[in-house]
């Protein structure tokens, strides 16, 4: 049976041929010392869902970057809406309200910097980055925001570090993009199949990557540069999703030909990342495992919220 439009949310206009497709980002703006959006410490202001993978990397980069003091967040709640839209609710543990605006949905964020928004039809998805002095949304494509993390940290606002030390930046890019496809969107592209051609080479494509992975781990502790690698925004863009793998995906997303602990370099990778100062803080396992079963009810009817796995590093 088909979903209805209020059970399958903001996904009924992004498929084609039974295949989840992925809408892109509307906000493409670059902050760049003496551009329109200049390098500012408490400038700019990050809402993001402790949910969503791709906001989990803006808060990584966030971290490991040393821009807390200078960049600041509001959560929204992790139940989504209906429509697929994210609400404010201060009431919800580790959520906020909107510090900045007051307004009780992303939705409004959204249409403050864009009027019209509410009549376009689109939804308004996290990560946001938002610009205090000009009133508007700089950016909103999580893969970008990083970016510009690492040249706020060049440019003297974080600790200085780089996540995309030029040298490596294509290799850098090379493996975010052979993960992006076959496992960020991949285990979306599976758990929201419509057919099962659809659902079959989204899983196939995503355990096939899962095991290049695994092998190209062996005797590596990050996924590029030399010897045993460095941290870089490819392991920041791998992780969330990895995390949320076997507490979601497996089950939710049916993305059970294995579970990342079967794969003894992938668990050890993720571990490895949950264990740098300041990332366990950002993993919040009750709003990413309640928001998946709770929030698409066109794949779980009744919202039952399972109670394993027992083991993984939601666990530690
Ligand atoms: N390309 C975006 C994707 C962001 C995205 O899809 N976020 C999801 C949450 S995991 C969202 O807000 N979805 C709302 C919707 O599409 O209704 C990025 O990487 O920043």
């Amino acid at each position: 049976m088909e979903p209805t439009d209020e059970q399958a949310g903001a996904w009924t206009k992004a498929f084609d041929s039974g295949k989840f497709i992925r809408k892109s980002s509307e906000f493409r703006d670059q902050i760049e010392p003496n551009g329109t959006f200049d390098v500012e410490s408490n400038r700019y202001h990050l809402y993001v869902s402790h949910a969503c993978p791709w906001a989990h990397r803006t808060l990584i980069a966030r971290t490991l970057l040393g821009l807390e003091d200078h960049i600041t967040t509001d959560v929204v709640d992790w139940r989504m809406n209906p429509n697929g839209s994210w609400s404010f609710n201060e009431e919800e543990e580790g959520a906020t309200a909107d510090s900045l605006h007051r307004e009780e949905s992303l939705e409004g964020v959204y249409a403050r910097a864009f009027p019209g928004w509410k009549e376009s039809g689109r939804i308004g998805t996290v990560p946001v980055l938002w610009d205090r002095k000009h009133s508007t949304i700089v950016n909103n494509e999580s893969r970008e925001i990083i970016r510009m993390f690492d040249a706020l940290s060049q440019s003297g606002l974080g600790n200085g570090t780089s996540l995309c030390p030029e040298p490596l930046k294509k290799e850098i890019d090379a493996m975010i993009d052979a993960n992006y496809e076959a496992v960020n969107n991949g285990v979306y592209k599976s758990g929201f199949a419509r057919t099962q051609d659809a659902y079959d080479e989204a899983v196939t494509a995503l355990f096939d990557r899962l095991d290049e992975l695994e092998h190209h781990l062996n005797g590596r502790e990050w996924l590029v540069g030399q010897g045993t690698g460095q941290l870089t925004e490819a392991d920041v863009c791998l992780f969330p999703t990895l995390a949320r793998f076997d507490l979601v995906y497996v089950v939710h997303f049916k993305c059970n030909l294995r579970r990342i602990i079967d794969y003894p370099n992938l668990q050890a990778f993720i571990e490895r990342i949950i264990n740098l100062e300041g990332i366990r803080e950002t993993c919040h396992w009750h709003h990413i495992k309640a928001h998946y079963f709770w929030s698409h009810q066109n794949i779980n009817t009744f919202r039952i919220i399972p109670l394993g796995p027992l083991d993984g590093v939601h666990t530690k």
